[in-house]
Parts: C-alpha cells; structure tokens; sequence
C-alpha cells in the first residue's frame, strides 16, 4: 500500500446524501496522493446532538494517504465546500459532512485536528462503518474498536445497504 492507512467517515443529512458521497468518493480517488481502497455498507442513523432535525445516512472509506493529515483534511474541507456545505449551527444539519476518523493507529494533534476524531469511540454511526472497513483499528489506549463498537447501545443505527450505493470502483 502506498502511503498511511486512514479512515474517514462520511455524513450527511441534507439534499441527496448518496449523490454527495459518491461524488466525495470519486474526487478522493483522483486525489494525487489519495486512493480510496474500501467504502463501508451505507448506514440509515438517528441524529446525535444539534437541533431536531432528518436522520443522517453514515459511511467511512479506507484510504491510502500520501498526503500529511493536515493537507488530507485540507482535502476534505474543499470537498465539504464543493457539496454546498454551510457552516451555521454546530452539529447542526449538513449536506456532507467528512471527518478524519483514524490514521494507522497514531494519535495526531495538529491546529484544527485531532485524530482519532475526539468523539469516535462513542460513535455507533461512525464506529460500525469504520470497522468494517478497518476491523484492527486500535484506540490510543489499544483496545480495539470492534471491542469499543460492541459495548455501544444498538440502537439508532441502521444499514441501508452496500457500498455500491455510493462508490464504483473503476
Ligand atoms: N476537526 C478537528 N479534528 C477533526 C477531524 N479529525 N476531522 C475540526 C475533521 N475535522 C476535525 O468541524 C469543526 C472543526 O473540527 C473543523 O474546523 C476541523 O478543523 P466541522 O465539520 O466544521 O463542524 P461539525 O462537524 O459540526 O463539528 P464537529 O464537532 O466535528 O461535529 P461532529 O462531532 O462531527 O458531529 N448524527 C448522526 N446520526 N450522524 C452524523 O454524521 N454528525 C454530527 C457532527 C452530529 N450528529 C450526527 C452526525
Ligand atoms: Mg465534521
């Protein structure tokens, strides 16, 4: 593998969701530096925090990342600003949301990131879909999280169905 294993995790609750994934996916893929080398199922989840609002559809993606993590996120930002996203309300409604889930079980703390994303291990909508794509990520402390996925209440979270809904592997 080219470059440091990583996951993201993908969300949205606004407009056509699939649509906004897919294309993030695709623009990923032609990252120089990026390629995406799994997508998780695509999940149906209730949202956490922020106002009342629309369930989010969840996923993640496995990259091989040649780039630091700050010009990743960088990378993310500008995909975030390509799907309409606006920043009002915090957790509040979004069209495409991308985090910097995990990188190579490392923790990294840089001005404006923080990886493993700070709230992850509580997560369901963002733990299930990251291991399916990474089933040995380790928190910093070493447990993994499967182990921190199974102690999560179940409920809230759905799958929708596979990762051909948002990706398609040329
Ligand atoms: N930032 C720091 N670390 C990271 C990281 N690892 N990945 C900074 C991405 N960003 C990171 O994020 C705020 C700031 O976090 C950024 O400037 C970045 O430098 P944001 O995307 O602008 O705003 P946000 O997403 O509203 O804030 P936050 O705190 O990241 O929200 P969360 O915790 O991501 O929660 N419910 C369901 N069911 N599904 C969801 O996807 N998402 C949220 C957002 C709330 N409820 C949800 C969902
Ligand atoms: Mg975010």
């Amino acid at each position: 593998m080219i470059g440091a294993p990583c996951a993201i995790g993908l969300g949205g609750n606004v407009g056509d969701v699939t649509a906004a994934f897919r294309a993030a996916l695709a623009a990923l893929d032609r990252t120089d530096g990026v390629r995406v080398m799994a997508v998780s199922s695509v999940y149906r989840t209730a949202p956490i925090g922020g106002p009342d609002q629309d369930d989010y559809l969840n996923a993640a993606a496995l990259l091989a990342c040649g780039l630091d993590p700050v010009a990743l996120l960088a990378a993310l930002q500008v995909l975030e600003a390509d799907a309409g996203r606006v920043r009002d309300e915090r957790w509040g409604p979004r069209t495409l949301d991308l985090d910097l889930l995990w990188w190579d079980d490392r923790p990294i703390t840089a001005p404006g990131l923080e990886v493993p994303h700070p709230r992850l291990h509580e997560r369901r909508f963002a733990l299930a879909p990251l291991v399916e794509v990474a089933p040995r990520a380790k928190a910093p402390d070493g447990t993994p999280y499967a182990e921190l996925l199974r102690a999560l209440p179940e409920d809230g979270v759905a799958r929708l169905g596979p990762a051909s809904l948002v990706y398609d592997p040329a």
